[in-house]
């Protein structure tokens, strides 16, 4: 059959099976087809999760269509591509988001009533697919879902883990780490395209040759080879036809079982090959550990990142383009330096297996490759072992050494007699143990190197970076972090986004600036309280999955105060813990005093090898076992911890919190994303000058903020001073008695040793200064404490606030790298079912 016959009875038949359609009607129809064909169920048969599958599948149908004509278009039309190199994604449930980015969300709630099925639910059965540690992998989603709703052509490649980020458990106070199996049940969203696979090699050694031009060619001879399996996610824009893909890499055996060991009997021995390779997308890494030795983690970004870009090689060379042209066809963008491997990879493949000239080839890398840089902490910045990186990669070990041979020389040029300047800048790391510096290799390989909010580019090109700035400034940028406003705001807050829609109708959804026409709104008394009636609906549906959850009450009325993120010392929840001993104190000193209700929401989980940030959740308990017991109290203060934080709990969290705790010490925390999304949904924010706390604040208008705390420049100036956090502990009598109850058994049954580890590390080192910025800590606390008892005040300030938030949305972020450093723009896809 012709290809155009077979494409046009494609579409005649799409039509007659009535898949697309979204109508109620329609979707009663594939549900019961999908449940029937796909899940193999009888209706009374069914379980929750055939019913999930059912209506994933229908829906998933509805985006075929869109997702085959994007990619139809994209490669009719020739187009310039992003691809977002990132070892990490948490996409969230697609579920729900998939139903409003459709515009079908009622249609289906309504379809679901007529079958007598709860539309909530069948979305609360989905897993959350846990394929990220925090921020940086909820930014690579949030960025998917902007690319697709502005119509930007892109890729999203990463790793399908078949564990993600474990499950916290919390037993006696303690963390439990459990496996996350999230693909136990199936994953609806993929699909698997093994005929794309490509492999991938590891190991072995080097030969050098001379070819028949006499060049020098270097063959490697590796001795392990793994299979990438492609699985793609269609990932649609909100309300646009635009499906791009979100292709994750699994790894697979390249020969199922040795037939030879096999023959001798040796069973289990015969699939140990297999075992072997599949390890390598078996488990994502938590952050935070040590993971120097890791050999497996530097084959899982290598396996990746190989995989990506011989996949667009591939899709390039089909084009029949030449391969000088792959910078204007690709825009490669590295997400931290977990892909930056990829400038070696890219090396090899064209001058190795294509036949370039070095410098024809260099010339490719570095305008197709742009670096994002995700932390200040050094000690968060990547550096692999030469003696393993070498066994692994022998051939990319080879290539970085001629990278650096020629960028050293470079800057001998520009800054001759300067041999400090030179090793500082060598991306070999010759300082004892050699090391490869993944940064500078990113750094040296990219024409774009930026990050994620103002203060955290400022300090890049002042501390992290300064020497690379020194030496191209040129390449350096800001791209302050965004949020994608549908899954933050219309999917998560139904209420407030019903009631922008009546105010100023929906278009902010995909113009996030026009919340400004709230401003008129804030002195509209009516407008008021039905603002203040939506945060309190949420705060009630919030204490009704408290009370679910950890069978505990808390009052709707009391100040939700909420501190959710990683737990991890610079992030300070301890600073926050010595908040509610300092008011759990004060209470006890006059059990009269005037307090204003809080409850104290807690969630986050710390690495499993992270000892001190496994104390700090034990203390959250300890603490919050005392003061929710005592009497005295009277249920004005409570502490809770919410379990297994992660994007699921998120969406429950920020529409209900009224105060957003965003405490790093200044200098610490690169850009952070939860601020924006709980100043997107009306809580104020308690927080210092740090990340983007600054341009929030900026946005808000200081009177909207709650500062406090030294400035970055005041931690540098403090540190270089010689920190004391003695002095502060002994002049300040309310947070020596806050200090010392960590070792006085009064949180710990008596143990005074449980908490000792924290109290003498706040007392002797206190890393990220918590006792430096204490005083003013509660102070501001007690300005929060005294407007929230305004509640006028309070609600014209959470008014204003998610006005003024226009700047946070991704598609700001998106349309500026779009603008600045991938220099890509938008393709509408022409769809005709
Ligand atoms: C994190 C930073 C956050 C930032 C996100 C996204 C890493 C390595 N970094 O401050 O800590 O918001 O990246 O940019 O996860």
């Amino acid at each position: 059959m012709s290809e155009l016959a077979a494409t046009q009875l494609a579409k005649d038949l799409i039509k007659k099976t009535e898949r697309t359609e979204l109508t109620v009607e329609a979707l009663v129809r594939s549900f019961l087809d999908n449940l029937f064909f796909v899940q193999g169920r009888s209706p009374e048969r069914a379980t929750q999760n055939d019913l999930y599958m059912a209506l994933a599948h229908s829906v998933r149908d509805r985006l075929v269509e869109r997702w085959i004509s994007t990619v139809r278009n994209y490669s009719a039309q020739d187009v310039r591509i992003v691809c977002y190199l990132s070892a990490e994604y948490l996409t969230g449930p697609h579920l729900a988001n998939n139903l409003i980015n459709l515009g079908i969300h009622d249609q289906a709630k309504e379809a679901m009533e007529r079958l007598g099925i709860d539309l909530n639910a069948l979305i609360d059965q989905e897993e959350d697919p846990g394929l990220g540690n925090g921020g940086l992998g909820r930014l690579a989603s949030c960025f998917m879902d902007s690319l697709a709703t502005l119509d930007i052509p892109a890729i999203g490649y990463g790793i399908r883990y078949e564990y993600g980020i474990f499950d916290q458990v919390i037993r006696d106070g303690w963390q439990v780490e459990t496996t996350d199996k999230w693909l136990r049940l199936g994953n609806p969203w993929e699909i698997a395209r093994p005929e794309d696979a490509f492999e991938v090699k590891y190991g072995g050694h080097t030969e050098s040759h001379k070819d028949p031009m006499g060049r020098v060619r270097v063959q490697w001879i590796p001795d392990k080879a793994v299979r990438g399996v492609p699985h793609d996610t269609p990932i649609l824009g909100y309300r646009t036809n635009t499906a791009n893909t979100m292709r994750l890499w699994s790894a697979e055996a390249v020969e199922s079982f040795s037939v030879e060991v096999f023959n001798t009997g040796d069973f289990v021995g015969a699939v140990a090959d297999k075992v072997a390779s599949e390890n390598i997308s078996k488990v994502l890494y938590p952050n935070d550990e040590e993971i120097q030795g890791k050999q497996l983690r530097l084959a899982q970004q290598f396996f990746f990142v190989s995989c990506s870009l011989q996949h667009m090689l591939r899709i390039h060379t089909l084009q029949q383009r030449p391969l000088t042209d792959f910078y204007r066809k690709f825009a490669i963008q590295m997400n931290d330096t977990h892909p930056a491997i990829a400038v070696a990879e890219m090396m090899r493949l064209l001058v190795d297996e294509h036949n370039l000239e070095w410098d024809t080839a260099w010339h490719i890398t570095q305008n197709t490759f742009c670096y994002t840089n995700h932390t200040l902490l050094p000690e968060a910045l990547e550096q692999w072992p030469l003696d393993l990186f070498g066994e692994l990669l022998p051939r990319h070990l080879q290539i970085i050494f001629e990278i650096n041979r020629r960028h050293l020389d470079e800057v001998r040029a520009k800054f001759p007699d300067d041999p400090e300047r030179l090793s500082r800048m060598s991306i070999i790391n010759e300082g004892g143990q050699r090391f490869v510096r993944m940064a500078y290799l990113a750094a040296v390989g990219s024409h774009a190197i930026n990050g994620v909010a103002a203060l955290h580019t400022e300090l890049l090109k002042e501390y992290i970076l300064r020497d690379f700035h020194d030496f191209s400034p040129e390449k350096f940028s800001n791209k302050t972090n965004g949020v994608t406003p549908r899954r933050w705001m219309v999917l998560s807050n139904p209420r407030l986004t019903n009631l922008l829609n009546a105010k100023i109708g929906p278009g902010w959804i995909h113009d996030l600036e026009r919340l400004r026409r709230l401003e008129t709104f804030v002195e509209d008394a009516e407008f008021r309280a039905q603002w203040h009636e939506v945060k309190q609906d949420n705060k009630k549906d919030l204490a009704a999955f408290i009370k679910e959850r950890l069978g505990r009450t808390v009052d709707p009325e009391s100040m939700f105060d909420v501190l959710v993120k990683r737990i991890h010392e610079y992030k300070r929840q301890h600073l926050q813990v010595l908040h509610v001993i300092t008011l759990y104190n004060r209470i006890k000193l006059d059990p009269d005093l005037e307090v204003t209700p809080r409850t104290v929401i807690f969630g986050g989980k710390a690495a499993p090898g992270y000892h001190t940030a496994k104390l700090i959740i034990k203390l959250i308990h300890s603490v919050g076992n005392v003061v929710n017991a005592d009497v005295d109290v009277k249920g004005r203060l409570k502490v809770v911890f919410l379990p297994d934080y992660n994007v699921t709990l998120g969406q429950r969290v920020y529409p209900a919190a009224d105060l957003s705790e965003q405490i790093s010490l200044a200098g610490k925390e690169a850009s952070g994303t939860g601020n924006m999304k709980f100043a997107m949904n009306g809580a104020l924010t308690i927080g210092t000058l740090d990340g983007a706390n600054i341009e929030i604040r900026e946005e808000a208008g200081e009177e909207n903020f709650f500062l406090f705390g030294l400035t970055s420049n005041e931690v540098q100036a403090m540190k270089s001073a010689g920190y004391n956090p003695r002095s502060f502990y002994e002049k300040d009598e309310e947070l020596q008695r806050c200090v010392d109850s960590l070792i006085s058994g009064q949180f710990s049954s008596g143990d005074l040793n449980l908490f000792r580890p924290l109290y003498d590390s706040l007392l002797n080192r206190d890393e990220y200064m918590l006792l430096a910025d204490y005083r003013s800590y509660i102070e501001c606390q007690e300005r929060v404490s005294a407007a929230y008892r305004d509640r006028d005040r309070w609600v014209r300030m959470s008014i204003l606030n998610v006005a003024r938030m226009g700047k946070f949305s991704s598609d700001r972020a998106i349309r500026e790298y779009c603008a600045d450093i991938w220099r890509t723009w938008p393709v509408k896809i022409e769809f005709n079912s």
